[in-house]
């Protein structure tokens, strides 16, 4: 174990308790400056892994840094319990899912006490419990009693490994294989429970403009998912089947609908297969609607084109989706890439109707057709060979003929489809609905709720089909036998309300007290995974509205700002068990501390960002803590001189607390962007410049206990033991959890500029001394601008004038300076553009004189700051405000 510096193990162990016992992460219910800080609860799967723990720190170190800003803090865990591995993890095991997951639970609730996450275990949630799942049940007659749930026979991709119904996004890759198991997927047709979201797809897409802490890049793959596109449906006519809806975005493109194709599954196509061997063929041998190459089968129909009355011939296509728009198409190969294609292939007309819009084009003008024989034009332009509608720009000639076309009808289309819930599992909540041969589906009342799992039967198939007597009910209707529903829900449903639940977990009469919900809600910062970008979040969303039109929720967004974190690596993959490339969390507890652990991964990257595992940069973080360990326990006992308490301060005590105040400043802004590792990067530096500063001279002890206690408090989001001891060893008092951030003596615009002037100043000497071969400098004279220069460049940063000169000289004390005033002029003319504000002359002197040490240090000769009035005239002339001249007398 490496134990140097410090115990980690008897630190860490000690200050968990501490705060167990004086319950500081207990949150009250009442509350003035709410602020709700969520990670998204973990499936549990066995143990936690790196991703959960940086996860969890990235919310932890954000709770307590609003907590010691004063707010009042919700930051809540619990447990995504139900799902398909712990039904298989008990089926291998020859246990129950329940047992299973409960002690995945214990195992994963010890590793996070382990790690200080400082979580109000009161408020824990489990979803497998019916305390929990009753709620779901209740969601589902509210949803049901405003209209949104629907039962319909559907077809479903189903892993007959698995035996279960999969999601889409359980559907992997071009194969087509089962997420868990990787066997091919199959489709059936079953009766499955849907949640009506695509009644809300208009609100979930255009609130995403709202969404301004969001990434933009979760944002639009919302967007995407949702697939708003607005459109016409209008009619093709064939020939003994009547009008064919067809569903176009680019009803301006008609005239040069040269085809006219039906999805494999249309109505059409199935009636057409049972007479015609080759379109039976080619829909059961051939059609691969996730082909690279368009497919399809001439057919002897035609459709009549309702913009020309022209008869063109009907394919079926597997290009043509049957759940998108209508599944069925009018096709413009000269301006769909797809059209164009399976046109090329089937050897169709190919017609320009479209011209790019010529530059300048005066709208009268009929364009040049462009050459769409090997490529399809598919920017909107200019109408051309398209009867009256030439001349006309496709925006206009969308909306006229979707006028004149009588069948036509503006339409919305979405790519979002209804939320299926049902899920032929045992390990998830029962579906509150029975079966009756009279009254058909019938809603469980809410007062015979929960209905509650069986025990679990290891069989095959869904263990609540064979749960007999479980499934033998009465009717609520009327009394007669009747039989459950046995599909459990999707566990989207579990996690798309219990960020609710924690406002009030306990509460057995509601999901959750709406006051309290009003109060906490949304969630100020939520931080989980890139992989819920879509449809956990789209489900939240979906929730929260429904609630808010039918529970007077008075949000109807859950989450204000989001954070995705990155993945944590290992040489550059992400770790996974599969690959076996994993670091165990609790190795690096055990050998390192979670204060290690925890401050190794924050300062290692920004937190969306991906970063590498580096054995090395832990061991460092450890030395590092050790150091400051070291530090403030040597300053404690009096092993470290100081100077006396009334001793007058040197330029580097001002300097130092220059530092210490810049640390504050900047440290605090990062924290509220959640860019931990710039804020880090301040306390790091904090604490090696006073490192430096007891080891150059006697430190003053005012500024130098300021500097540690600092030091501490910036560290104490991240690495909360150590800094805990740390805060007890200066003996301060309670807790450092409580304590507040350190204020900012200076703003971070001024501590920056300071740092810049000292840098550059620093840099120029270095250049002098260089270009001018000085060996051995005997003094470095620091000369600042005279004040007049300072007025000069605030003048012209602010003027608008055109010819600044005289502006700058019709101010009487800048003209009296004669030639210096008009060449520093023409400067600001030149560099008019670049011009930037400084800090004044007073302040820039005083922060090079705070500095001056650094140079004597680095240069080993006596530094001279001055002042304008007291230098020597030739050397003032090139001094400029952020600029002081320099001169290096041998
Ligand atoms: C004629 C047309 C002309 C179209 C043109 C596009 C460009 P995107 O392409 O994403 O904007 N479509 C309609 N129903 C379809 C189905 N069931 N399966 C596959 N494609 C279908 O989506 C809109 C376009 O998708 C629609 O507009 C239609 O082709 C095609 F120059 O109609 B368009
Ligand atoms: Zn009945």
């Amino acid at each position: 174990m490496s134990q140097e510096g410090y115990d980690h193990t008897a630190v860490e162990k000690r200050w968990q308790e501490a705060w167990n016992d004086a319950s500081v992460y207990r949150t009250p219910d009442e509350v003035d400056d709410p602020t709700y800080v969520l990670g998204m609860y973990p499936y549990p799967s066995g143990k936690l892994h790196m991703g959960h723990v940086r996860n969890y720190t990235i919310t932890d170190a954000y709770a307590r840094y609003r907590r010691m800003r004063g707010d009042d803090v919700l930051h809540p865990m619990g447990w995504d319990a139900f799902g398909l591995p712990a039904e298989n993890a008990a089926k291998e095991r020859d246990t129950n899912p329940r047992d299973w997951t409960f002690d995945c639970i214990d195992t994963m609730k010890g590793q996070m006490q382990s790690m200080g996450f400082g979580y109000d275990w009161d408020r824990e949630v489990t979803t497998c419990t019916p305390e929990y799942y009753q709620w779901n049940q209740w969601l589902f007659r509210r949803f049901h009693e405003a209209g949104l749930v629907e039962r319909r026979d559907a077809e479903v991709n189903w892993c007959p490994s698995c035996d279960t119904v999969l999601a889409d996004e359980q559907v992997e890759g071009d194969d087509e294989l089962c997420w868990r198991c990787d066997t091919p997927v199959e489709t059936r047709d079953l009766d499955q429970w849907f949640l009506e979201i695509t009644e809300y797809a208009d609100e979930l897409i255009d609130a995403i403009d709202g969404l301004e802490g969001w990434p933009d890049s979760v944002r639009q793959m919302q967007r995407n998912w949702i697939g708003r596109q607005y459109g016409t449906t209008l009619d093709f006519d064939i020939a003994d089947h009547g009008p064919v809806e067809a569903f176009t975005t680019r009803v301006d493109t008609i005239h040069g609908a040269t085809f006219f194709a039906l999805a494999p599954d249309h109505p059409i196509s199935e009636e057409l297969a049972a007479e015609d061997e080759d379109v039976r063929h080619f829909i059961e041998e051939e059609a691969d609607p996730e082909g690279d190459e368009p497919n399809g089968v001439a057919t002897d129909l035609t459709a009549t084109n309702p913009a020309t009355g022209e008869e063109i011939p009907v394919f079926v296509a597997d290009f043509v989706l049957s759940d998108v728009g209508t599944g069925a198409l009018m096709a413009v190969p000269g301006h769909d890439e797809r059209d164009h294609a399976f046109a090329e292939k089937m050897g169709v007309d190919i017609e320009p109707v479209i011209a790019p819009e010529p530059d300048g084009w005066d709208g009268e003008m009929i364009p040049d057709a462009p050459d769409v024989s090997e490529a399809a034009f598919t920017d909107d332009g200019v109408v051309i060979n398209s009867s009256e509608y030439s001349g006309l720009d496709s925006g206009t000639a969308r909306e006229r003929l979707t006028e004149d076309i009588e069948s036509a009808e503006a339409t919305t289309q979405y790519r979002l489809r209804d939320w299926g819930i049902s899920r032929q599992r045992y390990w998830g909540t029962p579906i509150p609905v029975v079966h009756c041969d009279d009254c058909g589906s019938v809603l469980v009342p809410e007062e015979d709720l929960p209905v509650e799992l069986p025990e679990f039967i290891n069989t095959t198939g869904n263990p609540l089909d064979a749960a007999e007597e479980w499934k033998q009910t009465t009717c609520p209707e009327c009394g007669e036998p009747a039989t459950r529903e046995t599909d459990t829900m999707d566990t989207f449903v579990d996690s798309s309300w219990y960020f609710l639940r924690y406002v009030s977990p306990g509460n057995e009469d509601v999901p959750f007290d709406l006051d309290r919900a009003n109060d906490w809600m949304p969630v100020d910062q939520y931080v989980g995974g890139i992989e819920h970008a879509v449809m956990h979040l789209l489900y939240s969303r979906f929730v929260t509205k429904v609630l808010a039109d039918e529970e007077e929720l008075d949000h109807r967004e859950p989450f204000t700002n989001l954070l995705a974190q990155g993945m944590v690596q290992l040489e550059g993959e992400k770790m996974s068990k599969s690959k076996g490339n994993t670091v165990s969390p609790q190795r690096i507890v055990d050998e390192y501390g979670a204060d290690t652990a925890r401050l190794f991964m924050m300062q290692a990257a920004q937190p969306e960002r991906d970063f590498d595992w580096a054995e090395e940069g832990v061991k460092s973080t450890h030395r590092f803590l050790a150091r400051l360990t070291d530090l403030v326990e040597a300053y404690a006992a009096g092993d470290a001189p100081t100077a006396p308490a009334d001793a007058d301060r040197d330029e580097i005590d001002d300097y130092v607390a220059g530092e210490i105040d810049a640390a504050v400043a900047i440290a605090g802004t990062e924290y509220d962007d959640l860019t931990f590792n710039v804020a880090l990067r301040e306390a790091q530096d904090l604490v090696g410049t006073l490192r430096s500063y007891r080891g150059h001279a006697d430190p003053h002890p005012e500024t130098y206990e300021r500097g540690l206690d600092v030091a501490v408090r910036l560290l104490a989001p991240v690495v909360p033991h150590l800094a805990e001891e740390l805060w007890e060893t200066l003996d301060r008092d309670g807790f450092v959890v409580e304590a507040d951030w350190p204020t900012a003596t200076a703003d971070r615009e001024t501590v920056e500029r300071r740092r810049r002037l000292v840098a550059n100043t620093r840099e120029d000497v270095r250049d002098i001394v260089d270009v001018a071969g000085i060996d051995d400098p005997e003094r470095i004279d620091v000369v600042v601008a005279p004040d007049w220069k300072y007025d000069a460049l605030e003048i012209a940063i602010d003027s608008d004038a055109d010819n600044l000169i005289s502006e700058l000289m019709g101010e009487p004390h800048i003209r009296e300076r004669g030639d210096d005033a008009a060449s520093y002029g023409q400067d600001l003319q030149a560099n008019r553009e670049a011009l930037q504000e400084t800090l004044s002359g007073d302040d820039e002197y005083d922060a090079l004189r705070a500095a001056s040490w650094l140079i004597e240090r680095e240069f080993d000769a006596p530094v001279r700051v001055e002042r304008a009035e007291d230098a020597d005239d030739a050397v003032v002339r090139k001094a400029e405000p952020g600029r002081p001249a320099i001169d290096i007398v041998e």
